[in-house]
């Protein structure tokens, strides 16, 4: 039994590992979803930024029409952000989230959920402030 649920569990971790931002590792959790991040400016400032995600099912097909929620967080010190980045559906599977308020240097995880229908999925991007 263990032996047919593999393969499954394998092509999510494949799908996981796609999505990425600014080349550090993402901590991936299981998702319906996969994501990828832009973030502009790019390094991130100290202030407001826009953030883009491209989201796709795991068989790579855009997903439109998504609801999104965009979170940063600053971990180490136990704070989020002074605003709730606003995201708007730029159509064909992006979503812009704007702004997202990095208020201090350092590293930041946005945590980034989404839905469509009966699906869910969650990611978390380590973002590093300069
Ligand atoms: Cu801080």
């Amino acid at each position: 039994m263990l032996g047919s649920l593999r393969p499954t569990w394998l092509a999510l971790t494949a799908a996981s590992a796609l999505a990425s931002c600014g080349g550090d590792p993402a901590v991936s959790t299981k998702s319906d979803f996969v994501f990828e991040a832009t973030i502009d400016p790019s390094p991130p400032i100290v202030g407001q930024n826009t953030m883009t995600f491209a989201l796709k099912d795991l068989a790579g097909n855009p997903v439109v029409g998504a609801a999104l929620s965009v979170d940063p967080e600053m971990p180490q010190h136990g704070h989020g952000s002074p605003e709730v980045p606003v995201v708007q559906d730029l159509g064909g599977g992006q979503y812009k989230a704007s702004p997202v308020s990095l208020i201090m240097v350092g590293r930041w995880e946005v945590t980034v959920t989404a839905s469509q229908g009966a699906l869910r999925g969650k990611k978390m991007f380590p973002i590093d402030v300069p």
